[in-house]
């Protein structure tokens, strides 16, 4: 369950969000123009990691798609380096991140979109962003405790 200030700081609507910094933009060097791009969209990070996902942990985030055919690749792909879970904060914060990020294959994304930018594949695609304010409070709770919310 989460803590009664992270209820606080995830109930406000529409205003956080989570992404994912993936490991294939460590990889290539691009996290951090993909941090730049975010805050030059007007997000402000509220908390910050760089970890690598166990199995588990990857398992359990993704635990939406373990029905599908790429969920054992996904689970493995993003446990194959570090990555950087970012809860972020700006107006209309799920939506806009959403359109900021891109299509999920690099291929279909609108040009300037961060996986147009930088990602390589529909897989290996740079990034993670939350897809509803219900998924934005589920994910962020699943990174970050209330003490580490600034
Ligand atoms: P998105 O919300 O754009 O990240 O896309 P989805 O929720 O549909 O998929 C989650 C992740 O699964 C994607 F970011 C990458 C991976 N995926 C594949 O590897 N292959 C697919 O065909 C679809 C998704």
């Amino acid at each position: 369950m989460p803590s009664i200030a992270l209820i606080a700081f995830s109930d406000m609507p529409g205003i956080h969000t989570l992404a994912i910094v993936k490991p294939d933009a460590f990889a290539t060097g691009k996290a951090g123009k993909i941090i730049a791009h975010l805050e030059a969209e007007g997000f402000t990070i509220k908390a910050a990691r760089v970890l690598t996902l166990s199995p588990a942990q990857g398992g359990a985030f993704y635990a939406v798609h373990k029905e599908r055919p790429f969920y054992a690749e996904l689970v493995g792909f993003m446990g194959s380096g570090p990555c950087m879970p970012l809860a972020l904060e700006r107006a209309d914060a799920v939506a806009h991140l959403r359109t900021v990020i891109g299509a999920t294959d690099p291929a279909e994304a609108a040009p300037g979109t961060i996986r147009k930018l930088y990602a390589e594949s529909k897989g290996k695609n740079a990034i993670h962003a939350s897809d509803s304010d219900e998924n934005a409070a589920r994910e962020i709770g699943f990174f970050f405790d209330a003490a580490s919310l600034a």
